[in-house]
């Protein structure tokens, strides 16, 4: 027998969240009759194999990213290039993505004041998060990673990039546009980033800050397309940064061979 299991949602109080314009049918660019494939329709080119890492490119590679660690402790300075974190985000837009919609977005922010604004903007959700919104076991979930509603790192991280999925596309017409898989394709993008980021020296931290998606779309003006995946502050780890003691699984508790 397959039993199910329902999660009850923990609402806690509810906020107030702007108004999105309803969908209609006729918004879409599939409802037209001429239907016309997004991407231009064009004769297949021979596969070049790009470079790797070899001799042993997998364990080289495995060695490199082995040590990332999420930190919650960053140095304002140094600042690392823009440049290199334009290349680390170059390598996140190689992601393959549903039908080669590229549906993501990525706003790097170094502005001090917009820094500071997103900071406020979290903290508040997260004291609600953390006193009221969640469940206890989620607060006691969090305890060993010594996480609190606090967030310096918003303020004193070089750049915060926030990464959006772009939930459909807009034509020339202004149709709009399916964007397939658009939080995977998103996901595996950010997950390019966070490697290409380890092979720059740079650090950073993965964060999902519950309740805030409007408003920091609102706060960088990006369109309602545009919905908030992740929040990563980038920059070097401060030299007294600890991180907590976790252990991986090893490969025989997540691969099986058949
Ligand atoms: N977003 C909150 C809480 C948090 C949640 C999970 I799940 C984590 O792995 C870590 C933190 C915060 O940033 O404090």
């Amino acid at each position: 027998m397959i039993k199910k299991v329902f999660y009850k949602r923990n609402r806690g109080p509810q906020r107030y969240t702007l108004k999105e314009p309803v969908e209609k049918v006729e918004d879409w660019e599939d409802n037209d009759d001429a239907l016309q494939p997004a991407l231009e329709e064009k004769p297949h080119v021979a596969f070049v194999p790009g470079e790797n890492l070899n001799p042993n490119g997998a364990d080289r590679f495995y060695k490199l990213i082995q040590g990332r660690r999420s930190i919650r402790s960053f140095k304002s300075h140094p600042k690392p290039d823009l440049s290199v974190i334009e290349d680390c985000i170059r390598a996140a837009g190689t992601a393959p993505s549903g039908a080669h919609t590229e549906p993501w977005t990525y706003c790097v922010v170094e502005n001090a004041d917009i820094k500071q604004t997103i900071r406020e903007i979290v903290e508040q959700e997260e004291f609600i998060n953390y006193s009221q919104r969640m469940h206890l076991q989620w607060v006691t979930d969090l305890r060993p990673l010594q996480t609190n509603h606090v967030k310096e790192y918003l303020t004193d991280a070089p750049y915060l990039v926030l990464i959006f999925k772009q939930t459909y596309g807009l034509t020339g017409t202004g149709k709009r546009k399916r964007h397939y898989y658009n939080e995977i394709s998103t996901s595996i993008s950010a997950g390019i980033l966070l490697c290409a980021l380890q092979a720059a020296g740079l650090s950073s931290l993965v964060t999902t800050p519950l309740n805030c998606g409007p408003a920091l779309r609102n706060l960088l003006q990006r369109p309602v397309n545009e919905k908030l995946l992740i929040l990563l502050p980038v920059g070097y780890p401060k030299d007294d940064c600890t991180v907590p003691d976790l252990e991986r699984k090893i490969l025989s508790d997540f691969m099986i061979t058949f």
